[in-house]
């Protein structure tokens, strides 16, 4: 059967009369009711891997904003994760990856099947999808490959990349190895999501822009058109969207070698251009700039996205996830707006 919910229609193209809405990092730590259930596991990656808690964080924002999509609770760091490289989250830290020789947690990953381990996850999709009325979509996710590379080599979040960009080109067959075996694990990991009951599924590529120009067919649209092409193969109704961070400029050229593919836009995006240059030809989703929620002035912004964007095949997001600090309040406005204005 496949999803009728209004997302999935504007992302097959439809342009809808009230635009549907989701936010990028919906179940987070801007929600009392989610910081309140990670007091009780204080492991994030045990509570990721804990179905009945994983459920109830994901409905947690539909239950409290009606929002037209629930997001699965889950990390991109569940990948290295579970492959061997133990990640570990301090407060106020970001994650912390163990420290791996490369040459041999490639080998030792490279034909490694992870779907016993992600049994967890599929069960709380089937739980939620279950929960959730037919009017509503289930998003699946992963990292690209890149992004997940970024933390796996830096142990962590990166501030400088030039290190990981230095043993990209340096070490570059082992690096290539490592790309192609986190393109099979996100291909894995997706149609697992897909078979357990995901309506869409969104590929966050947060650390795209760092990559050199001349390195991004390689290191970013390669591995991206592999995962676009396993998925349509088998799941050809199934919508995708890649959400590159800073790499707009690029979507363009990849519409015609990847038709159907959905673009979310981030805050720096001029929307104009993008109706011109991607929404003609490409469902989007986007783009208001999360710390105009922190701050409360957006009322602007929002109608230009509105205005602009509105007409075509659109899904409203943010420009990226929504800060922890995030008053609740202003949730409510941008959501009062974008569905009564
Ligand atoms: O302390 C806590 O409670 C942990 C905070 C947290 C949460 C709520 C982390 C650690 N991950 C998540 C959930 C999460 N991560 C979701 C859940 C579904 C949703 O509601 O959207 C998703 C989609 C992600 C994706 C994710 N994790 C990305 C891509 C999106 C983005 O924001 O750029 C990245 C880069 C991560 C890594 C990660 N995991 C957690 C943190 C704090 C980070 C970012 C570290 C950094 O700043 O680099």
């Amino acid at each position: 059967m496949t999803n009728q919910s209004k997302i999935v229609e504007a992302l097959r193209g439809k342009p809808q009369a009230t635009p549907p809405l989701w936010m990028m990092r919906q179940a987070g730590r801007y929600l009392p009711e989610y910081l309140a259930e990670r007091e009780n596991i204080p492991d994030f990656m045990e509570f990721c891997f804990n179905a009945d808690v994983t459920t109830k964080v994901t409905l947690q924002p539909i239950r409290r904003f009606d929002f037209d999509a629930a997001i699965i609770f889950s990390d991109i760091l569940t990948i290295p994760h579970l492959l061997g490289q133990t990640v570990r989250f301090e407060k106020g830290h970001g994650p912390i990856l163990q420290k791996v020789s490369w040459s041999d947690f490639v080998d030792a990953s490279i034909d490694k099947d992870l779907g016993t381990k992600y049994q967890p996850l599929f069960q709380s999709i089937q739980n939620v999808r279950a929960a959730l009325s037919a009017e509503k979509a289930l998003i699946g996710f992963a990292g690209s490959p890149w992004t997940i590379g970024t933390y796996m080599i830096g142990c962590g979040k990166s501030r400088d990349f030039s290190p990981i960009i230095d043993f990209a080109e340096k070490e570059a067959p082992i690096f290539n190895r490592l790309l192609d075996l986190l393109t099979n694990q996100v291909i894995q990991l997706l149609l697992g999501q897909i078979q357990a009951g995901c309506d869409v599924v969104q590929i966050f590529d947060s650390w795209a822009s760092v990559v050199p120009k001349q390195n991004r067919r390689q290191w970013l649209w390669n591995p991206l058109e592999k995962i676009y092409k396993a998925l349509k193969k088998v799941y050809p109704e199934v919508p995708i969207i890649y959400y590159g961070k800073g790499v707009s400029l690029d979507y363009p050229a990849l519409i015609s070698e990847l038709p159907g593919l959905c673009f979310g836009l981030d805050q720096s995006v001029d929307v104009s251009w993008a109706r011109e240059s991607i929404q003609k030809f490409a469902p989007v989703q986007g783009n208001l700039d999360p710390e105009k929620l922190v701050s409360g002035d957006f009322k602007k912004d929002l109608a230009h996205i509105l205005e602009t964007l509105g007409q075509g095949p659109f899904v409203f997001n943010l420009g990226h996830g929504i800060l922890p600090q995030t008053p609740i309040a202003h949730v409510y406005q941008m959501i009062e707006q974008v569905r009564f204005s």
